[in-house]
């Protein structure tokens, strides 16, 4: 069964049009929908119609939106199943993720339909008597969302439910590889009862969608995660139209392993940072740094636990590390692999596994015997591989992890009080993790990094309101009675 995916603009779902096929990859022989992509007079009625509906949306009671974002939690949760299959199928995660992913999704929406209700502001005394200060929060106007395909429900939710609960309308581009998650979300967030231009679903092509919206003036907010490459173009266009942008990158995160660490956590922290959602998430283990009296126990152990992952069908259950999302990325993992053995590591797993359905199925990979200046240790690969570095003792395993343009994650691992707290202190990232994956985060604290990794305020918790909302300042003389 394949579904033809089409764009809503003003509370309508457009005509098909000329459309791509989404292959799942785990099974290249299974088309699971066509998406259409726009062009630019496309994306800009899309623009119109959110600045139309901006004003009535954002005088919508506090209450109205936090129901609307409700009971599409409700509805999302109630479909997580059905949803987390979707995902499994359409993006190549495996489904206890995929499923879990889903109901990151609905709890997302629970948090920010609350967020509309805590809407505040301040009342100042004035230095000039008789005056006051009103400090309010307003919302900005047209939010623009760009999203990545690796976790297709939860970032496009994190980024449009915020923009909502503060009364912004939304046009969203979804990555091109999960167009499905994005019209299932859409449709929800639609049904649930948005009016009609309050939230517009784009698809397309990052040159045209995505360029379209970051150079739009009528566009007053844009927020993207994907890859540092295309992010830094997406910050330059908005900056120049004069948009307040929000960047999410890549990273290069570093995974601290001190010779007190407990060794069976370490090896499972690191298991599940480097490789669970086949290594593609920003937030991945990717360097792993480990002092001398530890390595060889961890590098055997890390080695027992990767190879006993089972690579395959997202949708088997038996599976822990799913395809690699297209054939596209399956190449640059491969190459990168053979960048690192060409500057002298050692690549252990990293192969091409076949099953019963043709897939873009990659063996975890782990690469020992590296140094932080070889490209591997330096470019996000976004797959299932993690480096191995050797460091003497805790001083170098905190130089090297910082040694990064990147700083979204960083993780350390030890039974030392000491050593966590000065690490968590020290290490130049967003989000620092004390015997803990460098990924997988909550959903009702702030999320972003530093450096590369991310351009502008935090998003998620409450900090979001940072980015989706603007301070007004109002002086008020209301004069004698
Ligand atoms: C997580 O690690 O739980 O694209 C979330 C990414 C991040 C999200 C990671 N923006 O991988």
């Amino acid at each position: 069964m394949s579904t033809h995916y089409r764009h809503l603009i003003r509370g309508r779902w457009g005509d098909p049009g000329e459309a791509t096929p989404n292959v799942n990859p785990s099974d290249l022989d299974d088309t699971i929908g066509y998406a259409p992509a726009a062009d630019e007079e496309t994306v800009q009625e899309a623009v119109a119609a959110a600045a139309d509906a901006a004003p009535s949306w954002s005088a919508t009671t506090p209450e109205a939106r936090a129901d609307v974002l409700d009971s599409a939690a409700a509805e999302v949760r109630s479909r997580q199943a059905e949803l987390g299959g979707l995902l499994a199928r359409e993006e190549g995660k495996p489904i206890a993720e995929a499923t879990a992913e889903v109901g990151r999704a609905a709890h997302l929406l629970r948090f920010f339909a609350g967020e509309a209700l805590r809407v505040g502001g301040d009342l100042v005394p004035s230095v000039r008597s008789g005056m006051t200060v009103e400090v309010t929060r307003e919302p900005v106007g047209v939010v623009g969302v760009i999203t990545p395909w690796n976790f297709p429900i939860a970032i496009p939710t994190w980024k449009i439910a915020p923009a909502l609960a503060w009364g912004n309308t939304v046009v969203f581009k979804p990555a091109e590889n999960t167009p499905g998650m994005a019209g299932e979300l859409v449709d929800i967030l639609h049904r649930a009862g948005l009016p009609d231009g309050a939230l517009n679903l784009v698809y397309g092509t990052g040159a045209v969608v995505g360029r379209a919206l970051a150079e739009s003036p009528r566009v007053d907010a844009l927020t993207f995660t994907g890859s540092v490459g295309v992010g830094r173009g997406v910050v330059a266009q908005a900056a120049a139209a004069g948009t307040r942008v929000q960047a999410e990158m890549g990273g290069k995160n570093p995974m601290v392993v001190l010779d007190d660490a407990d060794l069976d956590l370490a090896i499972e922290a690191c298991a599940n940072g480097a490789y669970f959602s086949t290594g593609q998430r920003c937030t991945a283990s990717s360097r792993l740094i480990v002092t001398r009296g530890i390595h060889d126990r961890f590098v055997e152990g890390l080695l027992a636990r990767m190879r006993g992952m089972r690579v395959g069908h997202a949708l088997d259950p038996r599976t822990v590390v799913g395809p690699v999302v297209d054939a596209r990325q399956l190449e640059q993992d491969e190459r990168y692999l053979r960048v690192a053995a060409e500057e002298g590591g050692e690549v252990i797993g990293g192969h091409r596994v076949e099953r019963d359905t043709r897939g873009y199925f990659l063996s975890p990979a782990l690469v020992v015997g590296t140094d932080n200046a070889m490209r591997i240790n330096r470019e996000e690969v976004f797959g299932p591989v993690a480096s191995v570095i050797e460091v003497a003792d805790y001083d170098e395993a905190l130089h090297v992890a910082n040694d990064t343009d990147f700083g979204l994650s960083a993780g350390i691992c030890t039974g030392s009080l000491a050593a966590a707290k000065d690490f968590t202190r020290a290490a130049r990232a967003g989000m620092v993790m004390v015997n803990a994956p460098t990924a997988g985060v909550d959903y009702h604290v702030p999320f972003g990094g530093m450096k590369g990794s991310s351009y502008g305020p935090k998003e998620q918790g409450s900090h979001a309101r940072e980015f989706f909302s603007f301070v007004k300042t109002a002086y008020v003389n209301p004069g004698r009675p």
